[in-house]
C-alpha cells in the first residue's frame, strides 16, 4: 500500500494522541489520610511522600489530615475497604487490630538516642520483614514504620513516682497493652480516641495523657494539663501503609516509585526531627511560662523501669509465640543498632 505524506502524518498524530490519552487515563489520584495536621510530623512525612510520587510518576496524591475523614479507626477502615489508598496509623491504634504491634508500648524497649533509633528502624528485621507479614494478613501493605519523638506525660500535678499517679486518670491510645502499662505505672488508664482528649482534660474526666513534645505543643495539651513529665519510657512510633489489593494491582514501576518515595520520606522525617523535641518544649514555655517541665533523673525512673518488666510479660501473655518472636527479634535488632 502506498502512503502519502499527509496520511502518514495524520497516522502519527492519531497514534500520539492515543498514547497521551492512554497515559492520562492511567494517571490516578491516590488518597492518603493521616492522624495529624499538615504541619505535624505525619503531615510533613505525607507531604514529602506526595512530592516524590508526583515528581516521579504521572499520579497525584490527595492528602487528608486529621479531622477531615474521622478518627484513626475510621481512616483505617476506609483504607482496608479500598476507599483510601494510603493511611498513616500509629501502632497505638493498630495494636487493637494487630496485637503484635503493641510491642512498641513495652516501656524502655526503644533507645532514647536518635541515631540508634534511626539505625534500628532502618535495618531491623522485625520492622522490615516480620511486621509486613502481619500487616498483610489485615489487607495492608506496610510501607514504613518510623519514630515521631520522645513521649512525655502531661498531668495536673507533678509526678516523680508511680505513687503520684495513684487515682490519676491518664488517657491512652486504644490498645490493651498501653492500658497495662499505665496500670503498672500506678495510674488509672483511660483509652480514648484522639478527638476526645482535649475536652476530657478540660472537663476533668481525665487528668493526664502522654504524647511527644511537638504534639503537646501543636495541640495545646499544656493548656489543660500543664505539668510535663519525661521519664524516657518511649518514643512514639507510627506507620504508613497502603491497601494491599490496590498495591498488588500496581505495575512494578509504580510499586518501586512508592517504595522510593517511602525511603525518601523516611530520610526526610528523621532529619526533620533533630532538635524538634527541644524546640517544641521551648515554644511551650514561651506560650505559657507557668507550664512545668520535669525530666526525671535516673533514680526516679527506676520504679517505672521496674514496672516495665511486668508490661513486657503481659505483652508475651497477650500475643503468644508470634509476639514473643517479634520481641526477641527486636531486642537483637536493637543490640545491632547500638553497635
Ligand atoms: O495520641 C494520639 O492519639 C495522637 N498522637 C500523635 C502524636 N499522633 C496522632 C495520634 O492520634
Amino acid at each position: 500500500m502506498k502512503l502519502n505524506t499527509g496520511t502518514l502524518l495524520k497516522g502519527i498524530a492519531i497514534a500520539a494522541a492515543l498514547s497521551v490519552t492512554a497515559t492520562v487515563a492511567h494517571a490516578a489520584n491516590w488518597k492518603y489520610a493521616f492522624e495529624e495536621a499538615m504541619e505535624d510530623v505525619q503531615g510533613k512525612y505525607a507531604q514529602k511522600f506526595k512530592e516524590e510520587i508526583e515528581a516521579n510518576t504521572d499520579h497525584t496524591i490527595q492528602l487528608y489530615p486529621f479531622g477531615t475523614l474521622g478518627e484513626s479507626a475510621d481512616i483505617m477502615e476506609q483504607t482496608q475497604s479500598g476507599i483510601l489508598q494510603f493511611v498513616d496509623q500509629s501502632p497505638g491504634f493498630t495494636g487493637s487490630l494487630i496485637p503484635e504491634a503493641q510491642v512498641f508500648f513495652v516501656p524502655y524497649l526503644l533507645p532514647q538516642d536518635h541515631e540508634t533509633l534511626v539505625e534500628f528502624f532502618r535495618n531491623s528485621k522485625a520492622i522490615n520483614e516480620m511486621f509486613p507479614e502481619l500487616y498483610a494478613e489485615q489487607g495492608l501493605e506496610l510501607l514504613k514504620l518510623f519514630p515521631e519523638g520522645e513521649v512525655c506525660m502531661t498531668t495536673q500535678e507533678p509526678v516523680s513516682s508511680p505513687a503520684d499517679l495513684d487515682e490519676v486518670k491518664v488517657r491512652v491510645m486504644t490498645n490493651p497493652l498501653l492500658v497495662e502499662s499505665y496500670k503498672a505505672f500506678g495510674a488509672t488508664p483511660t483509652p480514648l480516641p484522639w478527638g476526645e482528649v482535649y475536652g476530657a482534660l478540660q472537663t476533668g474526666v481525665i487528668q493526664g495523657q502522654e504524647n511527644p513534645a511537638f504534639w503537646i505543643e501543636s495541640t495545646k495539651m499544656y493548656e489543660v494539663s500543664p505539668v510535663i513529665t519525661c521519664i524516657g519510657h518511649n518514643n512514639f512510633t507510627t506507620g504508613v501503609m497502603a491497601n494491599k489489593e490496590f498495591y498488588d494491582g500496581l505495575s512494578e514501576e509504580d510499586q518501586q516509585a512508592i517504595q522510593d518515595a517511602s525511603d525518601a520520606a523516611f530520610d526526610y522525617i528523621v532529619e526533620y526531627q533533630k532538635g524538634l523535641h527541644e524546640e517544641s518544649i521551648q515554644k511551650i514555655k514561651e506560650a505559657d511560662p507557668d507550664v512545668t517541665v520535669n525530666v526525671l533523673p535516673e533514680e526516679e525512673r527506676q520504679p517505672f523501669m521496674e514496672a516495665a518488666k511486668e508490661v513486657e510479660a503481659k505483652f508475651v501473655e497477650m500475643t503468644g509465640e508470634s509476639g514473643e518472636a517479634i520481641l526477641e527479634q527486636m531486642k537483637k535488632d536493637l543490640e545491632a543498632a547500638k553497635q
